[in-house]
């Protein structure tokens, strides 16, 4: 299936040092002035705020593809070990901020642009967020390639090109609307297309045996009944400093032949298109469901189309400086970002044994020393499984391999371990219970040398329980890699006034090494340096409120403490809780107005998945309860609601800085790691969090006296279910809890609409499988501790320095360098 290619030619090292372009303003000025000429053929004074935008962007990717091109020299040099991401999602958001903060071009830029009367905080709003993922494991993987470019892994990341990426929400009359999102409508100037690089994707058709050499087995010839047309597009991704440029591949999907001819000529206009029409569906949209497996057959084309592609490409990369694949996994390291790509280790043995001829076992032990793969959840309804008979009909020869595959595991399990009946029903990659189907979790896992969870809880638990069989079977395969977040964008970006505080305090020495940020620890006690702290904070909350302000014409005051839970919305996330929490404060607020109150804003932000309904009730049920506090005079200032609609990395990035508190309360053992309770702490919000994820690792960097940590731990929450556990008798025992859930069951909040939140209530008497009522009290009296420690400025702003102080530990390059040292075994620069 790989196309030749003709323009392949040695490669001439690229001489960058005599084009490299300037860093000095006067330079940047002109260059600006013609890009806008003779790229967008506009002159200065007719240029529009859009295409100051493209030149500015030109005129800096430039200097990006100089460090590029080197990279790549380097690289093809060295014939060292490279990396190869391979995520179906990467959360990017904008690009141009992060790549002048990384090319250290901010004041110049900025400069230049001035000469033109424009302003670039203003040009950088402009630029469309690439929202090509859900939430936190696509924002891990856009973390992850910023970490790989500035701590120097080599590496590729490997996707989708969604023409269409997360859909933008809006809320009319409380509830969700979702609107098709169009991030490349004005083009995308970070792209480079690259038609060369195009490979054949082949879906359903026949397996038939070919009669090989004497003494060798048959071989297997897959004839696909329909191929599509994988075409990359490159976009650079430069690391702090510019150091290192990795290449993001993302793949679109077209038709091999965009027209039938034949039907055109015919008269069939219409007919001649359908083939491009079904070809490009594949890269026409991201599933935006965040926890149950989507399932339909689009879903399982998109997953091996770009598998398929990212495999035939690494492959051809691997063929061009090297004689054979036998030593495939010594240059190349594929990681799995969750099961979406677990199809991969079907297809690449496919690729290896059919198509390369290599011998079955040579293969199976290139395949597994080249893959290594990373769970995100232990949530039972998250786990992907296909049906046999789907499968078959769209991918018959992986489906041959996978059983032989399992075979081949279960022979072992027999004879090294003695398993035998449920212990060989837990390892099989075909679960045979629900109607026959393919557990792509047990395939990435048997298919790789290393399998991660994402902090240090989730992967005991995942020994624990979905890998129970397979971590016994293989004991040693299973480590634990907690996950960060980048400094640069989660820090620097977002908190200049922050970042310039820590620079005349402690000196620039964190900006290459976030762990000098423990530096700051001694200025915890120094009352001016505390102030100076604050000062930086109700800025960035002034900004907040700024935009709750234009957005949603609710106005909240910058000194009120703001209690803010972002994410996406799930029953396991808890944002049940924290709303009641906010209704019964409304009712003692009301009830006991001479009571010494703390001003508080409670900002919740994130979208649901548009069939997941009990996540549309929870937003509906914010904006009813924050219609009805906002406009009773009775709370006065005491208390406001707000849900800011259309939660994207863009608004995160303001957010974040501008919390007070950090919600971080999923019913313990649910969350895998989480990354914005990283990026708040980071930014010196006290967190309110469960012992879940890396909230446990948190508390023991952050100290647990600097961190509101409340509610069941994840072995209480088992041992409750275990005993069956339902929420009414502990409703009925807490008058506070009762009270805030009738006002919400009898239509307080919606009077329009009175029995809008039955649902929802019904089920925490009858079942509480979230733990919502059972860790009311301990969240209800962890919140009033938070008052308690507000009156105390002093304090509360100590503990906010210590916050941010002590977080480095959760840098994704921290994150990155233990991947390069344990599970890739690459180099790192440092
Ligand atoms: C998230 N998973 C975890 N999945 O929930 C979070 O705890 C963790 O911090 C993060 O990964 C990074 O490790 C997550 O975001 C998805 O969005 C999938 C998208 C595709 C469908 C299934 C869920």
């Amino acid at each position: 299936a790989q196309r030749p290619d003709p323009d392949a030619a040695a490669p001439l090292p690229h001489d960058a040092s005599a084009s490299r372009r300037s860093y000095d303003v006067d330079a940047l000025a002109e260059e600006i002035v013609e890009k806008l000429t003779y790229s967008i053929g506009k002159s200065p004074a007719r240029a529009r705020k859009y295409d100051w935008l493209r030149a500015v962007t030109l005129t800096v990717r430039d200097r990006i593809i100089d460090h590029w091109l080197e990279a790549e020299d380097a690289r093809a040099a060295s014939g060292g070990k490279q990396v190869a991401y391979l995520s179906m999602e990467f959360l990017i958001g904008r690009l141009l901020r992060d790549a002048i903060n990384n090319l250290n071009l901010t004041t110049q830029v900025a400069e230049a642009l001035k000469r033109y009367n424009v302003d670039l905080d203003m040009i950088e709003l402009l630029e469309p967020d690439a929202a090509l993922g859900n939430g936190g494991l696509g924002r891990l993987a856009a973390c992850f390639m910023e970490s790989m470019a500035s701590v120097g892994v080599p590496g590729f990341g490997y996707g989708i090109r969604y023409v269409h990426g997360f859909f933008r929400q809006e809320i009319a009359d409380g509830a969700q609307v979702e609107l098709p999102e169009n991030w490349l409508l004005h083009g995308n100037p970070w792209e480079f297309e690259r038609r060369e690089r195009s490979y054949e994707i082949g879906f359903g058709g026949k397996v038939t045996s070919v009669v090989g050499e004497p003494g060798k087995p048959p071989r297997q010839l897959w004839r696909p009944a329909e191929r599509v047309l994988a075409v990359a597009y490159d976009t650079p991704i430069v690391g702090w400093r510019g150091a290192h440029v990795n290449t993001l591949r993302l793949w679109s999907a077209q038709a091999l032949d965009p027209i039938l001819l034949d039907a055109f000529n015919s008269g069939d206009h219409i007919g001649a298109l359908v083939e491009s029409n079904k070809a490009e569906a594949i890269t026409r949209v991201l599933y935006p469901a965040d926890s149950h497996q989507a399932g339909q057959e689009l879903r399982l084309r998109q997953e091996f189309f770009f598998s398929s592609a990212s495999l035939q490409d690494i492959i051809r990369r691997h063929l061009e400086t090297n004689e054979s694949l036998s030593n495939l996994h010594d240059k190349v390291s594929i990681q799995l970002n969750d099961t979406h790509p677990a199809v991969s280790v079907a297809e690449l043995m496919r690729l290896l044994v059919d198509v390369h001829g290599m011998e079955w076992d040579e293969a199976w032990e290139i395949t597994r020393q080249t893959f290594s793969y990373t769970n995100h959840t232990l949530l039972p309804e998250a786990l992907e499984h296909w049906p046999i008979h789907l499968f078959e009909r769209l991918l018959p020869r992986q489906m041959q391999i996978i059983y032989a595959i399992n075979a081949a595991v279960i022979r072992q399990a027999m004879e090294s371990k003695g398993f035998d009946g449920g212990r060989i029903a837990a390892i099989s990659l075909i679960d045979e219970n629900n109607g026959r189907r393919v557990r792509m979790g047990q395939l990435a896992f048997v298919g790789s040398h290393a399998v991660n969870g994402v902090s240090a809880l989730h992967t005991d638990l995942m020994k624990e329980t979905v890998f129970h069989a397979l971590h016994e079977l293989y004991p040693d395969r299973i480590q634990n890699k907690t996950n960060g977040v980048t400094p640069r964008r989660w820090l620097m970006e977002a908190n200049p006034g922050l970042t310039s505080l820590l620079k005349e305090t402690i000196g620039e020495g964190f900006l290459d090494d976030i762990s000098k940020i423990r530096d700051v620890e001694r200025f915890a006690t120094d009352a001016g340096f505390r102030d100076r702290f604050a000062a930086v904070k109700r800025e960035n909350k002034a900004r907040l409120a700024d935009v709750i302000s234009e957005r949603l014409a609710i106005s909240v005051d910058p000194d009120a403490l703001f209690d803010i839970q972002v994410k996406r919305i799930h029953e396991y996330k808890r944002q049940f809780l924290n709303i009641i929490e906010a209704v019964a404060l409304y009712d003692q607020i009301r009830s006991q107005p001479a009571t010494n109150w703390t001003p508080r804003v409670k900002v919740f932000a994130g979208k649901a998945a548009p069939s997941y309904l009990q996540a549309k009730e929870i937003i509906h049920l914010a904006n009813d309860v924050a219609r009805v506090i906002n406009s009773d005079p009775a709370v006065r200032d005491l208390l406001k609601v707000v849900f800011i609609p259309n939660y994207n990395v863009s608004l995160a990035e303001i957010i974040m800085p501008a919390a007070d508190i950090s919600e971080q309360i999923s019913t313990a053992g649910l969350e895998a790691s989480g990354t914005g309770n990283m990026k708040f702490a980071l930014n010196g919000a006290l967190t309110i969090g469960t012992l879940d994820g890396a909230n446990v690792e948190m508390r023991d960097h952050i100290g647990e006296e600097n961190i509101f940590i409340f509610g069941l731990t994840a072995s209480e929450v088992a041992q409750r279910r275990r005993e069956g556990h339902s929420g009414r008798s502990v409703i009925e025992g807490l008058p506070l809890l009762r009270d805030a859930l009738h006002a919400i069951s009898s239509g307080v909040f919606s009077p329009d609409e009175p029995n809008r939140y039955n649902g929802l209530v019904g089920n925490l008497y009858n079942n509480d499988w979230w733990m919502i009522a059972a860790d009311f009290q301990s969240y209800w009296d962890t919140q009033r501790r938070a008052d308690a420690l507000w009156a105390d400025p002093a304090e509360w702003n100590r503990k906010a320095i210590l916050n941010t102080a002590r977080m480095s530990w959760f840098s994704s390059d921290r994150s990155i360098r233990e991947y390069a040292a344990d599970i890739w075994r690459t180099g790192t620069d440092a």
